[in-house]
């Protein structure tokens, strides 16, 4: 197992080393910078390598932060490493597709604005995000030169769930800045997550002392206009690494129903004293979530976003299964077609 220092820095660990096979132990390992449609941008301890997927491995199958082995002798990926995290979404648009956002972070700051951007219910998706992907939450509220008192939006984020930290500040201002570099430290990596405009790439410039572009928002409804288009990780001055990411049009979740509960965790618990432990919370006797509502110890908004977040999750990871089933079964018709020479080319 390796000790090399400029690989842990790099984020490196026992996880990783533990899945070497033998003739793997001289592999170069390289972290995923960014990726592209046919190459992927990745860095290993002699720095920056551009690098391709071997044919049967698509680039969408991997993520930024991903640890992956490439062949000795070419830039070609070998494979992927097991993550110890990843943060996946369901692809926007019509396409029942999970899609990875990131992997093998830390540290997911869910940046939001002291203005209309702040939105609790979405607020609540990012946590069971971080929660589901293995990261950390810290809610970075930008725009605190904006409003008068910053306190209002402190004290709501700090409400959703007793594992969020919260704090606002300038992002234009590295001093100010400097009160994240605590989770920015060697071996550390940080992901930025939220709409656009909210500030992600200003921060990034702040922490990580670059000048990627960054993009005025609209003065009506505090809306950005998607100046990030791609996910990069860059190093961070205090040591750490730093994923910038687009802004999110909309968050749905899959694979989260962990997450969702470790939010919810008071709900979750007080559901486990219900009589049925299939209660719907609607109207069984003996259901103490309900009880809690009529007593007004839960907000009823709460629970409903909560049962609204575990359908929406529910929904999305039960399409997300179907297609991949869909998909295997029809290459698996496709290759035994084409096996006994069924299919010519132009065929399907
Ligand atoms: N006043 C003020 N302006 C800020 C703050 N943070 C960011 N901005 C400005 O807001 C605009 C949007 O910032 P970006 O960093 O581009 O936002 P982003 O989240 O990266 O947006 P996308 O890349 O589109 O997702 C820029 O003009 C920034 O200068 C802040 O804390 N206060
Ligand atoms: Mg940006």
């Amino acid at each position: 197992m390796t000790t090399d220092p400029d690989l842990k820095a790099l984020g490196w660990s026992t996880h990783f080393a533990r899945q070497l096979d033998d003739d793997e132990a001289s592999l170069p390992r390289l972290r995923i910078a960014n990726i592209h449609r046919d190459r992927l941008g990745a860095i290993g301890i002699s720095g920056e390598v551009t690098l391709t997927c071997p044919p049967d491995m698509p680039t969408s199958s991997l993520a930024v932060g991903d640890w992956v082995l490439a062949e000795a002798d070419t830039p070609v990926i070998r494979r992927r490493l097991t993550p110890r995290g990843e943060l996946r979404r369901k692809a926007a648009g019509k396409v029942v597709e999970s899609q990875l956002i990131a992997a093998n972070v830390d540290t997911l700051f869910i940046v939001t604005s002291c203005n209309a951007d702040f939105n609790i219910a979405r607020l609540e998706r990012y946590l069971a995000l971080a929660e589901a992907g293995g990261a950390l939450p810290v809610i970075v509220l930008t725009r605190a030169d904006e409003v008068d008192d910053t306190a209002p939006f402190l004290s709501q984020a700090r409400r959703l769930s007793p594992i969020v930290t919260a704090l606002a500040l300038d992002a234009r201002d590295p001093e100010q800045a400097t009160a994240l570099t605590p989770w920015c430290g060697p071996g550390d990596t940080v992901a930025l997550v939220g709409s656009s405009g909210v500030g992600k790439s200003t921060l990034l410039n702040a922490l990580a002392g670059t000048d990627v572009a960054t993009g005025a928002i609209r003065e009506d409804d505090a809306k950005g206009r998607h100046t990030t288009t791609h996910r990069d990780l860059k190093p961070a001055k205090a040591g750490g690494w730093i994923i910038d990411t687009p802004g999110m049009r909309e968050l749905q979740l899959v694979d989260a129903a962990e997450g969702i509960d470790a939010v919810f965790e008071d709900l979750a618990e007080l559901a486990l004293e219900c009589r049925f432990s299939d209660c719907a919370h609607d109207s069984e006797p003996g259901c103490a979530v309900r009880r809690a509502i009529d007593t007004e110890e839960v907000e009823e908004a709460r629970f409903e976003r909560w049962q609204k977040l575990l359908r929406e999750d529910a929904r999305n990871t039960e399409s997300v299964a179907e297609a991949r089933q869909r998909d295997r079964s029809l290459s698996r018709v496709y290759r035994e077609g084409q096996s006994r020479g069924r299919y010519k080319r132009g065929d399907y």
